[in-house]
This record gives structure tokens, sequence and C-alpha cells, in this order.
């Protein structure tokens, strides 16, 4: 394990890197020893430095957890971030590409809990503590250069995380088959990428079984109220200034914004 010295440093490194939009070497390079275990100390410092500016932690994200994003980044284990408020845009708001470096889109679909879970959970478990499930767009933001990376590197950037907009229609898992949930994505009017939900582990709800173990081995459990996102159900698009994004979600809406 590195020491919290070091954890610090890095993190130094990786909110500088996120605030300037700037990219960075991948930590591994520096420390070929960091564990993931290291590189969820440097998310659980990032967490403090942020509430210590205002911002408040709303829930957490896993990624990495279909065979899209799996090949497309080259790297076969889900990771799990954070989300802030502060990364939140409205649905049909413009998103500033100046304050990213090479953001790229992911459909996902985002759960609300309404109970808490601890531990070893089944998927039935995970749904009935969910609230509703919602349409979510990622934007993800590599802070590494050409969006390369190895898992404990991409963790300590919080698994890319940048901005995501929630929109479209809540819907009550409990009606609906979470794993046939159809999906497209669409750039200034044309489809770019489409799947379904099953991408997602077999069933997304399964992204939260996991998290909750991640989390259980780290002592702590999902709270009630949480915002979870479950990860990309098709590989993600690259954006640029001027280009619309809509993401259609069978029977749950669609959510649409732009980046300026
Ligand atoms: C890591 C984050 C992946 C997802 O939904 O799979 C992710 C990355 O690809 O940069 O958020
Ligand atoms: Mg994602």
């Amino acid at each position: 394990m590195l020491d919290t010295a070091i954890i610090n440093k890095l993190t130094d490194r990786v909110l500088h890197a996120q605030d300037s939009a700037t990219t960075m070497t991948k930590l591994t390079d520096e420390h070929p020893s960091m564990s993931i275990e290291d590189s969820y100390a440097v998310q659980d410092e990032l967490r403090r430095r942020w509430i210590a500016r205002g911002d408040r932690c709303v829930g957490l994200k896993a990624g990495l957890t279909s065979k899209a994003k799996m090949q497309q980044m080259g790297v076969d284990v889900p990771s799990f971030g954070i989300l802030m408020a502060s990364f939140a845009r409205p649905e049909n708001s413009a998103i500033d590409t100046k304050e990213l470096v090479h953001p790229r889109v992911e459909a996902e679909i985002a759960f609300v809990m309404k109970a808490e879970l601890r531990g070893d959970v089944t998927i039935e478990q995970v749904i009935a503590a969910t609230d509703y499930i919602i349409p979510a767009v990622e934007v993800i933001d590599s802070r590494y250069e050409k969006f390369k990376f190895d898992l404990v590197s991409v963790i300590a950037d919080n698994g890319s995380s940048a901005r995501y907009v929630t929109g479209g229609r809540p819907r009550d898992p409990r009606e609906m088959d979470l794993r046939t949930i159809g999906v497209v994505i669409e750039k200034n009017g044309e489809i770019v990428a489409l799947g379904a939900s099953a991408a997602v582990l077999n069933h997304p709800a399964k992204a939260i079984v996991m998290l909750v173990k991640h989390l259980a081995e780290r002592g702590e459990s999902l709270a009630a109220g949480s915002y979870v996102m479950t990860g990309g159900i098709t590989e993600a698009i690259p954006v640029s200034a001027g280009d619309s994004i809509t993401a259609r979600f069978q029977d749950m809406g669609s959510v649409s914004f732009r980046f300026i």
C-alpha cells in the first residue's frame, strides 16, 4: 500500500488534471507497485476534497461492465467511481468542451435506491431496494493521454467520470424486463451505437450486486437515496463541440443535450 503522503500527492495530480482539463501520464508509470486498493484510496481523498469545496456526493458509478466497453478499453474487470452533484447537467443543456479533454458519451441505466444495501446481495434484493430506474448518459473524459490506461490508473481518475445527464421517464424496475431494454445513441441525428441492457453483466442490476460487494470489502454500504449508474451498454462515442446527442431508451424515453 502506498503511504498517505504519496496518495495525497497523486490526488493533487488527478485533481489538477480534472480541473484544468489537461492530461497526465499513467500513475502506474511512476508507481508500478500501485494497487487497486491505492486507487480507491485516491478516490476517497478526491471525495474528501470535493466535499471540502462544498460539493455533495450523490452516488456511485460502475464502469467497464459491458463487453463492448471492456474490449474498447482493454480492461476486463469492472471499476467503481464516485458521482458528485457538480458533475450533473440538465437535459437539453449545452456542455462546454473547453472544460474537458476528449469527451465520450455512454448510454446507461441509472438506479435510484430507496433502501440501504450491504454485503452479499442478490439481483432480486437490488430490485427490491430500488425506488426507480431512469435513463442516463455519462460523459466520460479520461485524463490519460489518448484515453489509454490500465485498471489501477483509471480507478484513480475516478473511472474517467466527468459529467452525467439524467432524463427521460423514470420506471419501476418491477414492471420491466431489465435485460431487454433497447438503447440507441444518436449523434447529430444519426444512430452511432445500439444495444440492449443485458450487455451490462447480463443484467444491469448485477453491476449493483458487484458494487455493493466492493463497498462491503471496504466496510461501506450503499446508502438509501443513492443514484447509481450501471455502466455503458455500448462502446463510448467520441464527441466534440457542435455535436448533439440523443440517447433513446425503449419504454423509458430519451435524454438529449449538446456540446459547445
Ligand atoms: C472508464 C469508465 C467506464 C463505463 O460506463 O463503462 C465507464 C473508461 O472507459 O474511461 O464509465
Ligand atoms: Mg460510464
